[in-house]
């Protein structure tokens, strides 16, 4: 069986080379020279857990090559970027694209697999288009007089990965297999059955592709509730961790963490496209974006307001990265709030990130700077705490006595309260 993976990226590369390491035969797309380069020579051009050592087996062993033009196969699966455009509209020109360069191969007896996240009624789109430039080929065809007649297989797959996971996760989690039609499903479901261990569940194209925008809003919901519980827990003086902590023993509750904000390609995007497909109705969905955005520009307020009360202090703004012990900045609030904080108080602002040697591209200019965490403990006065990496979990409270803290991840409950921030407004 010939595989042809069209996109290289987080998700795309990482399937590339679990199909490969199962035995089939795969072909890696990418328009991006460089990338299918880097591959080519057994190497990666993204951080994942492992991936690197699998790539390098898989090119060795010649079950994985990468090109930049498709070439016939038997199964086709795209993962390609679909970003939200200013206005939130979803950009599906990715998957558009990719279906053009697929129907210039396409035969008889092939499936295609869309796996990018997308809004629903996508995979009908692509069909449609596949239709269109090969009119030569019967495309499935739901509700038609016989559904199941067709050359192609058209399906939609969403992946659930959880970055820092990757590899597991592609192996171990359900999959929810969504055709055309029941017969795409099947098919699309025996080419997954091969290197997934988790479940294969399958459904229609549109109910797959709601199945994955609604995994990521209900967490986004469930974090912008912990959110708005911060700053009313704040403004109440109570320690929003600790009335978590204690309400989560009761059976039927968890509440999920506070944070200043939320990040990364998925949570902060994939509702958008709910909420862009029926603004009238998806009322919480668009609330909970609002929240958590909002909650970036509150911390931005508080931390200038800790900030303001010592003029000239010097501020450590702790973690850059989207979440916590990964290298991924994309949506970072982190970045956002550390941006906002050095364009206002410069130089007085320093960067600790060990993730990366640079200052970020946005940060030149501002005159903030990045420096060790030792540096840190050392020589700022006031330590905002952005990301719950490991390594600042790890800081003993005697390290930081003498600190103002502002902490936005609760990762230092044993902080002396003197050295918190007074609540913004005091309610009786
Ligand atoms: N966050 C909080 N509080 C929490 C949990 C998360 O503030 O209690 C923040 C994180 O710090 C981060 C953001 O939310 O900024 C997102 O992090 P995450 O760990 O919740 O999720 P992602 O973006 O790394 O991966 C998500 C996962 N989706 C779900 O858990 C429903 C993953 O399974 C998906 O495959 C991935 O999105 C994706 O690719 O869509």
């Amino acid at each position: 069986l010939k595989v042809s993976v069209i996109g290289l990226g987080y998700i795309g590369l990482p399937t590339a080379a679990l199909i490969a390491r199962s035995g089939m035969n795969v072909l890696g797309i990418d328009n991006n020279a460089r990338v299918v380069e880097t591959v080519n020579s057994g190497r990666v051009h993204i951080e994942e857990v492992d991936l690197d050592g699998l790539v390098q087996g898989v090119v060795a062993r010649g079950n994985l090559r990468a090109a930049t033009q498709v070439e016939a196969s038997d199964v086709f699966v795209i993962a390609v970027p679909t970003p939200v455009a200013e206005d939130r509209a979803p950009d599906i020109s990715y998957v558009l694209d990719a279906a053009r360069a697929v129907s210039t191969v396409l035969k008889a007896g092939d499936t295609v697999i869309l796996e990018s996240t997308s809004p629903v009624g996508t995979t009908e789109a692509m069909r449609d288009l596949l239709a269109q430039l090969r009119p030569d080929l019967r495309m499935p065809r739901d509700g038609a007089a016989s559904p199941n007649a067709a050359d192609i297989a058209i399906a939609y797959c969403p992946e659930r990965v959880l970055p820092g996971r990757i590899l597991v996760e592609l192996i171990d989690n359900d999959r929810c297999i969504g055709g055309i039609t029941p017969r795409c499903a099947r098919k699309a479901l025996s080419f997954y059955r091969q290197f997934v261990r988790g479940q294969c569940v399958t459904t229609t194209s549109r109910s797959a592709e709601m199945v994955k925008l609604i995994e990521n809003s209900f967490r986004d919901v469930n974090i912008a509730f912990a959110n708005e519980l911060s700053v009313i827990a704040e403004g109440m003086g109570i320690d929003v961790w600790e009335v978590i902590r204690l309400a989560n023993r009761h059976p039927r509750v968890n509440i999920l963490q506070p944070g200043p904000g939320v990040g990364g390609h998925c949570i902060a995007v994939d509702p958008w496209f709910i909420v862009h497909s029926d603004p009238e109705n998806a009322r919480m969905i668009r609330m909970a974006r609002e929240v958590n955005d909002g909650k970036t520009d509150y911390v931005v307020s508080h931390a200038s307001d800790v900030i303001d009360e010592l003029p000239g202090a010097t501020i450590a703004c702790l973690g850059l990265a989207f979440k916590a012990n990964i290298d991924d900045f994309r949506e970072s609030p982190a970045i956002k709030v550390a941006h906002r904080l050095a364009k206002r108080y410069g130089r007085r602002v320093k960067l600790v990130e060990p993730h990366i040697r640079d200052v970020p591209a946005e940060f030149i200019g501002t005159g903030a700077e990045l420096i060790d965490l030792d540096d840190a403990l050392e020589s700022c006065d006031i330590l905002i705490v952005l990301v719950d990496h490991d390594i600042f979990k790890s800081v003993p409270v005697a390290e930081r006595l003498n600190k103002i803290v502002y902490d936005t991840r609760g990762i230092w409950p044993d902080q002396p309260k003197s050295s918190a921030p007074a609540p913004i407004r005091a309610v009786s």
